[in-house]
C-alpha cells in the first residue's frame, strides 16, 4: 500500500502541474482529494493493514494529502493570476479610439409641415385636436350639409367600410364632434390623414393629410376669416407674399372662398411653378353654413363662424419645391434626410 500511495502522489503532483485552467485544476482536486478521490480511498482501505503499520501509513497519507493540497493552492493562485491577466488584456478598451456617432433620425417633411401650421394657429389661440380616421356617414357628410345626391358621397370618391361607415374624406367630422361636445367660443385646428379614391400620380394620392380649422363664436364675420388666414399666410410663406380670395363653393360653408398667395418663385409675374398665373391656391374657406350649426345644436341666429381646410402635401410641396407627391410616401432616406 505504501507503493500505491507513492504512485498516486506522483500522479497527483503531475496532474496539478499540468492543469492549464482553474476548471481543470478543480477536476484534479476532486479526482484525488474529493469524497470519492483516490487518496481518500486509501484512507478507507487502511483497515486492511496490520494494526502496527497503521499509524505510520496514516501519517504518510496525511503528508501526501497536505502536499497535494498545498500544490493545488499554489497552482490555483498561479492560474487565477494568469487568467486575470488574459482577461485584462482581452477587455482593454482603447479610450483614444473615435466614438461611433449614433444615427439620428429626423422629422418627415409632412410632420414638419403639420407642426409649423399648428404652431401658427396655436399662437392665435386655437387648440389642436385629432380624431378617428374611420367615421360615420353622419359626421363625414350629413352633419356637413352634404346631401345624399352630392358626388363626394359616391363610392367612386369615397372608401366605404359598410353602408354608413367610411374612411373620412376630410378632417371636418372632428370639428362637428368638437362643436357637439363644447360651447362657443370654439377655436380648433384638426390635422390628420384623409382618404379619397384617387389614382396615384404626381399630385394625387388616396391617402393624404389635411389641416382644417374652425372658429365659432358670437359676431364672427368674413373679415375675421380674412384677417386670420392672411396672418397665417404671411407667417407660413413670408410677409412679402400677397394674398387674394376668390369666390368658391363648398356645401358646408356659405359664402365660400379659396385663398391664393402670390407665387414665391416669380413674385407674381407667372412661371412654371404657378403655371403662368402668378398665384398659387393654398386653401379653401368660408362662413360655416347655418345647416351645419343647426346639425350640432347651435343657434345660427346667435352664432357665426368661419372654417378652412388645406391639403398638407400640396403646401409642403410648394414650400420645399417638391415636384412629385410620391416622394412624400416612398420613404427614400436620400429624400427624407434632406429635411434635417
Ligand atoms: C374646407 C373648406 C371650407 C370646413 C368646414 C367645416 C365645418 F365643420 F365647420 F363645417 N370644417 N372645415 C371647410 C370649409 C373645409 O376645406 C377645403
Amino acid at each position: 500500500m505504501k507503493e500505491r500511495l507513492e504512485a498516486i502522489l506522483g500522479t497527483a503532483l503531475d496532474a496539478v502541474a499540468q492543469a492549464e485552467t482553474t476548471d481543470a485544476l478543480e477536476d484534479v482536486r476532486v479526482r484525488f482529494l474529493g469524497r470519492k478521490g483516490e487518496l481518500t480511498a486509501l484512507l478507507r482501505q487502511m483497515g486492511q493493514l496490520a494494526p502496527e503499520l497503521r499509524p505510520a501509513f496514516g501519517e504518510a497519507l496525511n503528508r501526501a494529502r497536505d502536499r497535494v493540497q498545498a500544490e493545488l493552492e499554489a497552482r490555483q493562485a498561479a492560474l487565477l493570476a494568469r487568467e486575470k491577466q488574459e482577461r485584462l488584456r482581452r477587455e482593454t478598451i482603447d479610450v483614444t479610439m473615435p466614438g461611433r456617432a449614433p444615427v439620428l433620425g429626423s422629422a418627415h417633411p409632412l410632420t414638419i409641415g403639420i407642426r409649423e401650421v399648428c404652431e401658427i394657429f396655436v399662437n392665435m389661440g386655437f387648440k389642436v385636436i385629432e380624431g378617428p380616421e374611420v367615421e360615420t356617414e353622419f359626421y363625414n357628410f350629413t352633419a356637413l350639409n352634404t346631401p345624399a345626391y352630392h358626388p363626394a358621397r359616391d363610392v367612386q370618391d369615397t372608401f366605404y367600410i359598410s353602408d354608413s361607415v367610411l374612411l373620412r374624406t376630410q378632417t371636418s367630422p372632428m370639428q362637428v364632434r368638437e362643436m357637439e361636445r363644447s360651447k362657443p367660443p370654439v377655436k380648433v385646428v384638426v390635422p390628420g390623414k384623409v382618404y379619397r379614391r384617387d389614382q396615384i400620380d404626381a399630385t394625387h394620392s388616396p391617402v393624404f393629410h389635411q389641416i382644417e380649422g374652425l372658429l365659432v363664436d358670437e359676431g364672427v364675420t368674413f373679415a375675421d376669416l380674412k384677417g386670420v388666414l392672411t396672418a397665417f399666410a404671411h407667417q407660413f410663406y413670408g410677409a412679402d407674399r400677397k394674398v387674394r380670395f376668390r369666390p368658391h363653393y363648398f356645401p358646408f360653408t356659405e359664402p365660400s372662398a379659396e385663398m391664393d398667395v402670390s407665387c414665391g418663385l416669380c413674385g407674381g409675374a407667372g412661371c412654371r411653378v404657378c403655371k403662368g398665373e402668378g398665384w398659387i391656391e393654398i386653401l379653401g374657406s368660408g362662413m360655416v353654413h347655418p345647416n351645419v350649426l343647426r346639425a350640432v345644436g347651435y343657434d345660427p341666429e346667435a352664432l357665426t363662424g368661419f372654417a378652412f381646410g388645406m391639403g398638407l402635401e400640396r403646401i409642403v410641396m410648394l414650400k420645399y419645391g417638391i415636384d412629385d407627391m410620391r416622394l412624400l410616401f416612398e420613404n427614400d432616406l436620400r429624400f427624407l434626410s434632406q429635411f434635417r
